[in-house]
């Protein structure tokens, strides 16, 4: 329907337009042909003076409208130390451009008015004019100098890598189809090796566990950084061309597929301050930038205002295929201390989702953060036990201590748990406990007593080799006598097999 109707329309154009062209033909038989050429030739020469004048109107106010919205103006100042810089230059490039702009359409276009055909009027041929090459070669030859000049010098700051000692946060950011996948550091400031042949559905960005510098690496769902501090990103994409754009802080960088590139910022303004500089009111009180104050949802005028809700974003500045948008995440500029309280707050992808999982290389050893968690655990148990008045709490499980098989002998991981029992003792000389071994119900119940004997032996000799004295502790076996869940169950037989102690005295 819509297409005939259009057909329709284009033909009736078409009759209209071959009508006026007979109409005119007609006229000038009538009036003659010299009259009506001179007649066309001023009207397209007045023409031309009033496109001159509403082209350059146009120009002008909407360029004057929209300033505010523009990146480098009013409130969209540069967030970042090197945005001025390129700020900078795109203010001279548009001033020079600008001008030139502005002074050949007011020439093309009065030319065109005063140069109007008219009756027994000439050409002039000029076939050469040196001065006029040497003009139009040499001004251009020279501000172009000094933009090229101006703006290598500013690509070479921009551009510059930091220095191996130089205090940097390193952080990771890798394009796929259709997100960013972020890395932090964690504690040690360093990102772990990588490898794109380690790449599972569990290890999405191949990291290689092995290397430790990975153990406290976390992916965060956002960015976020602290205000004044120097930001490398390392940027890398793992299926196509992307393009890693933070447009309030001028840094756009490619992510390319199998050649890693990087950025170098320092945020200048936080979240707050630029929400606060969009949101500001002029010396009469009322707001700068009234469109800052709309509110978010134009339904509900209780909604916050645009500059309240305001977020500094990273985008993919590549069309990387069909969800390329949904790439946008947010970044949020904090002071030192909220980014100090927020990464607090991040647990490493490590712990929580390769720990103890098949693809655990270090199932045999224990990090720090593990180590000063199970001795906080511990003291805190200990303590507990200290203060109650009840005799049934005074007893405490070794639960970190085990065995091999069959054996009396303690695994390499027990060691940890046992230290903290030292050093329990070494700071508390009135200390003695009873430590007691226990089994489950497997097997004979001789061998299990012999068993749980050996067992609470074996750390009453570890206690006692680090120094203790053997007058402080005594060992004894319990075997299956005494379980403390059911023996039904492997979960049940689990708890049963176990080395706790009591405490026996206390200072
Ligand atoms: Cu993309």
């Amino acid at each position: 329907m819509t297409a005939l109707l259009a057909i329709l329309c284009i033909a009736l154009i078409t009759v209209i337009v071959v009508q006026i062209g007979r109409v005119t033909e007609l006229a000038s038989k009538i009036r003659g042909e010299e009259e009506v050429q001179a007649k066309t030739n001023r009207a397209q020469a007045n023409y031309s003076l009033l496109f001159l004048i509403v082209f350059l109107l146009a120009t002008i106010i909407s360029a004057g409208y929209y300033k505010d919205s523009m990146l480098w103006y009013g409130p969209h100042e540069a967030a970042s130390e090197h945005g001025g810089l390129l700020d900078y230059m795109f203010n001279i490039t548009l001033f020079f451009t600008g001008v030139v702009f502005v002074i050949t359409q007011i020439a093309l276009f009065y030319f065109a008015y005063k140069y109007q055909g008219k009756k027994g009027g000439k050409a002039e041929f000029i076939s050469h004019n040196n001065k006029l090459e040497v003009i139009w070669t040499a001004i251009p030859a020279v501000v172009m100098t000094f933009l090229v000049i101006g703006g290598l010098d500013a690509w070479n700051e921009v551009m510059a890598d930091v220095s191996p000692d130089e205090e940097v946060i390193e952080i990771e950011a890798t394009g796929y189809q259709f997100a960013w996948h972020l890395r932090y550091p964690g504690a040690d400031g360093k990102l772990g090796a990588r490898d794109y042949r380690l790449t599972t559905s569990t290890n999405p960005l191949g990291q290689d566990w092995k290397d430790e510098k990975n153990i406290d690496d976390f992916h965060p769902s956002e960015i976020v950084l602290p205000v004044g501090q120097k930001v490398r990103v390392r940027i890398l994409a793992r299926d196509v061309l992307h393009n890693f754009y933070l447009p309030h802080f001028r840094v756009k960088m490619d992510a390319v597929p199998g050649m890693p590139t990087h950025f170098v910022f320092t945020p200048k303004l936080t979240t707050e301050e630029y929400r606060q500089n969009l949101g500001v009111l002029g010396s009469d009180g009322l707001p700068k930038y009234p469109e800052w104050h709309e509110p978010v949802d134009p339904a509900d005028p209780d909604s916050p205002k645009r500059y309240e809700d305001f977020n500094y974003e990273l985008a993919c500045a590549e069309l990387c295929g069909t969800g390329h948008y949904a790439m946008r995440r947010i970044v949020r500029i904090v002071s030192e201390e909220e980014y100090k309280q927020w990464l607090s707050e991040q647990q490493s992808y490590y712990m929580s989702s390769i720990r103890n999982t098949e693809d655990d290389p270090w199932t045999d050893k224990l990090f720090d953060v593990e180590i000063q968690q199970r001795t906080q655990e511990f003291n805190d148990k200990l303590e507990q036990a200290l203060s109650s008045a009840n005799e049934a709490d005074k007893v405490i499980e070794l639960e970190h201590v085990s065995f091999k098989t069959n054996s009396a002998e303690l695994t390499a991981l027990s060691r940890y748990q046992l230290d903290n029992l030292v050093a329990a003792m070494n700071n508390n000389a009135g200390l003695s406990i009873d430590i007691m071994g226990h089994t489950d119900n497997t097997g004979e119940p001789e061998y299990n007593l012999e068993l749980s004997e050996q067992r609470a032996q074996s750390v009453y000799s570890y206690v006692t080799g680090k120094g203790i004295d053997a007058s402080r502790l005594t060992a004894t076996g319990y075997g299956e006598t005494r379980p403390v869940a059911t023996n039904d169950t492997e979960e049940g037989r689990e708890q049963n097999r176990r080395v706790e102690f009591k405490i026996a005295q206390q200072g």
